[in-house]
């Protein structure tokens, strides 16, 4: 019950904070917000130095290029000498009783890609080659509702651009695919991956990073063998009973074979998260273990044990 009015206040504030967001979108495309999500690491890599290029040629990408405050932007994605302009113009609703308007479309030379809908909020866009192979990507990260990002994605070949289909184990469903992966861009490697930061809720909220990369399907996928990294997490969970885990050999390691025993009143620390069902964890003195987990309707449970009667305080946001 608690956390069903947390939940209706948490909405409540969402759409405060949405109406407020909209008062300030800009009038012009220059003056898009280039807010850094909330969630974003702490350290912020160095970005790639690009060189501006001239009208008819491509920029040379080594990593990424974040187009947000450049806008519009004219490059030559296909290569046939001629450029093409990405350009992104916000749209307000026609009233107040129109309540929270769709915030923006996305536009090249004039004709619209995709309009947001439901709306985006602090948006972001970055131009990349993945793989650097000659074929653009773009992505465009924005929060559609109180820092709850997603981020799309449109690869720059010839023709129109193509929307990029994201898949495999992302957040608790599996999917067969969706045109948005829940989370803000961070970078992007040269080595073909991107990563992406999305808060998780599983024994609490954490702020968790992860890779991407195109599979043998030309879908982003979560790199193989990686999970969720939560790279800032200093919250300490107090056990209110003695619990049993398996131990892994490393921070966010596979199981080795041993069996890691905690005490009522030991600490952990959550490291990283499938998003599904596990949830790995260093312990006070250093030893790494991970925590098979189940989705309940509102809560989490470990063995048929809600997390509520394992811990004795969860730090949810909100
Ligand atoms: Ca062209
Ligand atoms: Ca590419």
């Amino acid at each position: 019950m608690k956390r069903m009015i947390a939940l209706t206040l948490l909405l409540l504030l969402t759409l405060t904070a949405c109406g407020r967001r909209t008062a300030e979108l800009p009038e012009t495309p220059a003056e898009a917000p280039a807010e850094t999500p909330a969630e974003a690491p702490a350290e912020t890599p160095a970005e790639a130095p690009v060189e501006e290029p001239s009208a008819g040629e491509a920029p040379a990408l080594e990593g990424w290029l974040e187009l947000t405050n450049q806008l519009p932007y004219s490059f030559d994605w296909d290569g046939d000498g001629e450029d093409e302009t990405i350009d992104i113009q916000p749209l307000k609703s026609s009233s107040e009783a129109d309540g929270v308007a769709f915030p923006l479309q996305l536009e090249n030379n004039g004709q619209i890609w995709r309009s947001m809908d439901p709306g985006v909020w602090n948006v972001m866009l970055y131009l990349t080659d993945l793989g650097s192979d000659g074929s653009y990507e773009l992505f465009l990260s924005g929060d559609v509702a109180s820092d709850d990002y997603v981020t799309y994605g449109w690869r720059l070949t010839d023709g129109d651009p193509e929307p990029i289909k994201f898949t495999g184990e992302v957040r608790y469903d599996n999917v067969t695919w969706v045109d948005y992966v829940e989370g803000a861009f961070v970078d992007a490697a040269e080595d073909g991956q991107i990563r992406i930061t999305s808060n998780l809720y599983m024994l609490g909220t954490y702020g968790g990073v992860r890779p991407y990369a195109f599979n043998d399907a030309g879908e982003m996928a979560p790199v193989e063998g990686t999970v969720w990294d939560y790279p800032d997490n200093d919250q300490d969970l107090t056990l209110r009973t003695a619990l049993t885990a398996p131990s892994v050999t490393a921070r966010n390691g596979s199981p080795d074979g041993g069996t890691l025993t905690l005490e009522a009143g030991d600490t952990l620390r959550l490291t990283g998260s499938d998003g599904v069902s596990r949830a790995w964890f260093e312990t006070a003195d250093g030893r790494f273990g991970v925590l098979e987990v189940e989705k309940l309707d509102w809560q989490w449970a470990i063995g048929g044990v809600v997390e509520e009667e394992i811990f004795t305080f969860l730090p949810y946001a909100g």
